[in-house]
């Protein structure tokens, strides 16, 4: 019913925007944990989105930042003789010429042209796109090395501040909001035991041993849409969250997601684990992507990076589980619970890798910084 209510919404909302009349919404698309996504049909494919309110409360300031970066994208893509329709983020403007069409029930709607001829993985299919993933990612970063970071606004304040993520953990599980914290005290346990976590990159960070720099914040492979014929990773989408961050953030949120051999949410614990070839490949394709701007911290942080990622994500899994499913959707029963133990089985695993994970990075960088002579 819900459902069927936000599609006549969605109908609705693209009469606003500057689009051909004759366009159509098809229906729900995409698996994004965030926002609402549909499929608009017509002489050129499009995807609207309704924004996620609860999460983005200043929505302007994130199309702002979304405009701002795209704006500064397209024109390297255009001196690289590239292809800006298809390498970044079109934004569709409504009939006023605003990026953004709030409804009256006030939620708000923006529309992008859709990436044509190019498909986003929820799970690694073969090991090469993978890699190609981790060259796009890391290339954005490099595309992005040279703006303005100060301009962007902070569209979720203090979104990788593991820290505050574990402090608003232990509120959570004071409160107990549903009373589900008795049914996962092994749960709760794992990431209190494991505290420091929390806090090692944002401390390197505060002693100037690791920079700030423009990053993505939100790698999933799915944030990438990879093209049909030449398979390589041709847009990166989802940009939310661009916003000043650290580079190991980006290549450990993608670890976390693509490098897992089992789905984000798989109820079957023995199918999950950290693929070390996958791993390998992304290490060797987002160091490559980043054309040799990384420090030697950063590099020899990226194993960090991959955990912290992992650990924070599960945190803040078992954290909505907590508060009642309030922030990521779900889709049956203790889907959050669910998710949340598969990152806490993928953090294990690293742990049990740990010395393997620091040779394979050790090893990588080597190599790419003989070709890079
Ligand atoms: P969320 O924040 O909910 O993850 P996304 O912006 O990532 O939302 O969009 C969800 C999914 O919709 C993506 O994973 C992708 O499959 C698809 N998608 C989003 N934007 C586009 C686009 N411009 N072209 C093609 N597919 C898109
Ligand atoms: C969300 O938007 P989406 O589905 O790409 C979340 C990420 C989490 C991820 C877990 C803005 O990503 O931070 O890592 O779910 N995005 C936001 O799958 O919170
Ligand atoms: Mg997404």
């Amino acid at each position: 019913m819900e459902e069927n209510k936000l599609f006549e919404r969605a109908k609705e909302a693209i009469q606003a925007f500057d689009i051909a009349e004759e366009m159509c919404v098809v229906g729900p698309y995409g698996s994004g944990h965030i926002n609402d996504t549909f499929l608009v049909e017509g002489e050129k494919n499009c995807i609207l989105q309704r924004m996620n309110r609860n999460i983005f409360v200043k929505p302007e300031e994130v199309m702002a930042n979304i405009l701002g970066v795209t704006t500064f994208l397209k024109e390297k893509i255009k001196k690289a003789n590239g292809d800006e329709l298809r390498e970044t983020l079109t934004v569709i403007f409504t009939k006023d010429g605003k990026p953004i069409y709030w409804d009256k029930q006030g939620d708000c709607w923006r529309m992008y042209y859709m990436i044509e001829d190019a498909i986003s993985y929820d799970k690694v299919e073969s090991e090469q796109d993978f890699y190609e993933s981790a060259w796009a990612f890391g290339n954005f970063q490099q595309m992005l090395s040279d703006y303005p970071a100060a301009t962007l606004y902070e569209t979720i304040p203090q979104f990788h501040d593991t820290k505050e993520r574990y402090h608003a953990f232990l509120q959570a599980v004071e409160a107990d909001v549903c009373n589900r914290a008795k049914d996962v005290t092994a749960e709760i346990t794992f990431f209190q035991d494991r505290k420091e976590t929390a806090y090692v990159l944002g401390d390197m960070l505060a002693q100037g041993k690791l920079p700030l720099r423009v990053t993505h914040n939100d790698t999933k492979l799915n944030n990438i849409m990879m093209d049909k014929k030449t398979r390589k990773g041709i847009c990166v989408i989802d940009l939310d969250t661009v916003m000043p961050g650290l580079a190991v953030h980006d290549f450990g949120d993608a670890i976390r997601f693509g490098a897992s051999t089992g789905d984000e949410d798989e109820k079957d614990l023995s199918k999950v684990s950290c693929n070390m070839k996958l791993f390998q490949l992304y290490t060797k394709g987002f160091l490559k992507g980043c054309g040799g701007s990384l420090t030697d911290t950063e590099i020899a942080m990226l194993p960090m990076g991959a955990k912290v990622m992992t650990y924070e994500c599960g945190m803040r899994f078992l954290t909505d589980y907590l508060k009642g499913d309030t922030y990521f959707k779900i889709h049956r029963e203790g889907h959050n619970l669910d998710r949340c133990r598969t990152q806490i089985k993928l953090v294990k695993d690293m742990e049990d890798k740990w010395e393997q994970m620091k040779e394979i990075v050790k090893e990588c960088s080597v190599k790419i910084k003989e070709i890079e002579k």
